[in-house]
């Protein structure tokens, strides 16, 4: 059995490469299975995986490293109910130093599971960094940025399509001279081309590398997580008039104009809807710029809705920053808006179970 750790950094593409690849691949009667992960335990990519009906486990409440245990109950489980021949376990956004404390240990006491690393980075997030104008400047960021993108096997460059040319020549040329001995894909994960490339190449990958843990500041690392709040928000609209939809885009563009306005840089701020047989993913990433998001229109009074938010500033002003577009919103649009479940927090200092240097 294949395992693909997929890692990078918050809204680089990795879920939506996922399904994409499951679809492909469940077409091809092939079994697959994935695992999601996050720090929080109501998580959007959970539900839009399922959404899809693809077999899914979950890691919640931390990261992959720190829970480590329930990663390999997962898989086990997944493996005794579904037998994939390949399974996809997409780490934290802000996660890194995959091979010391998860591919290492696997491959002890797991030596029958090929592992391929296949780390995402944003194109578009990338050249802004490299030009000098994203506001993820901190040190700090960089450093688990870099971190991330020094353990691949596969370094997944995507959403090339919202790069200019030059632009990409410019980013495939630091990836180049930075990191030499790479495999490097070029990917547009909404097509679907690209991704049968992307399974192909991990297909074809078979001289499993030694691979060295990270040389890795966990100080620093612990810094750059620390300086994103978490919201996790769930939430029922519900209106007389069937126009749950219209209300809902109203809020969410309210909630990212909120965001800019205050000047938070977003890591990702995702939502889940839901409503009969319906439903759909929005989401923004860091280098979003509008808040004109698509959802198909749907006629419905009463909608489920899970908000994932990873800002730069902190938990309380980040939750009150939507609560009160909410409270607006329930006397602009005469909706009666009901909080299920929330949490808000900053993830702990990074604790792995194992770490084998
Ligand atoms: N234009 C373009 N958009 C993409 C591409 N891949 C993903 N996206 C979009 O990027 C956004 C984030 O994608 P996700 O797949 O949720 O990112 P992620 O890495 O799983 O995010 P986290 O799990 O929060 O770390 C979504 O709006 C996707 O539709 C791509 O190749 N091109
Ligand atoms: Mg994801």
């Amino acid at each position: 059995m294949k395992l693909v750790l997929v890692g990078g950094f918050l809204g680089s593409g990795k879920t939506t490469a996922i399904v994409k690849a499951c679809q492909q691949l469940i077409h091809q009667n092939k079994k697959v299975g994935v695992i999601t992960n996050d720090q929080g335990s109501q998580q959007v990519d959970s539900e839009y995986v399922k959404s899809f009906g693809i077999p899914a486990g979950e890691v919640a409440n931390g990261c992959f490293c720190c829970n480590y245990d329930q990663l390999d109950s997962e898989l086990q489980s997944l493996r005794e109910k579904d037998q994939p021949e390949i399974i996809f376990a997409e780490s934290v956004g802000s996660c890194t130093d995959l091979i010391a404390t998860l591919v290492k240990p696997l491959n002890n006491t797991r030596p029958d599971i090929k592992i391929v690393v296949s780390v995402f980075a944003d194109a578009e997030l990338l050249s802004s960094l490299i030009e000098g104008n994203s506001s993820f400047l901190e040190d700090s960021v960089r450093y688990l940025y870099r971190k991330q993108l020094e353990e691949a096997d596969f370094l997944v460059l995507n959403k090339t399509d919202l790069l200019k040319p030059k632009q990409l020549g410019t980013v495939d040329k630091v990836l180049k001279s930075a990191y030499p001995n790479k495999i490097i894909l070029h990917q547009n994960s909404l097509r679907d081309q690209d991704i049968s490339r992307w399974l192909e190449s991990m297909e074809q990958f078979t001289q499993y590398p030694k691979r060295n843990s990270l040389t890795l500041d966990y100080d620093v690392y612990g810094e750059a997580e620390g300086k994103l709040a978490w919201l996790d928000k769930r939430i029922t609209i519900t209106t007389a008039n069937d126009n749950c939809v219209f209300v809902i885009r109203k809020i969410i563009g309210s909630i990212f104009n909120q965001i800019q306005t205050h000047h938070f840089t977003i890591g990702h701020l995702k939502f889940f809807l839901a409503a009969d047989d319906w439903n759909e993913k929005v989401s923004f990433t860091t280098t979003s710029t509008s808040e004109d998001v698509s959802i198909r229109d749907h006629r419905t009074n009463s909608i489920r809705v899970l908000i994932n938010a990873r800002v730069q500033t902190n938990p309380m002003s980040l939750e009150k920053l939507v609560d009160d577009v909410l409270t607006k919103a329930e006397g602009a649009y005469q909706c009666t808006i009901v909080t299920e479940n929330r949490s808000s927090y900053k993830p702990d200092y990074p604790r792995p179970t194992h770490r084998m240097g």
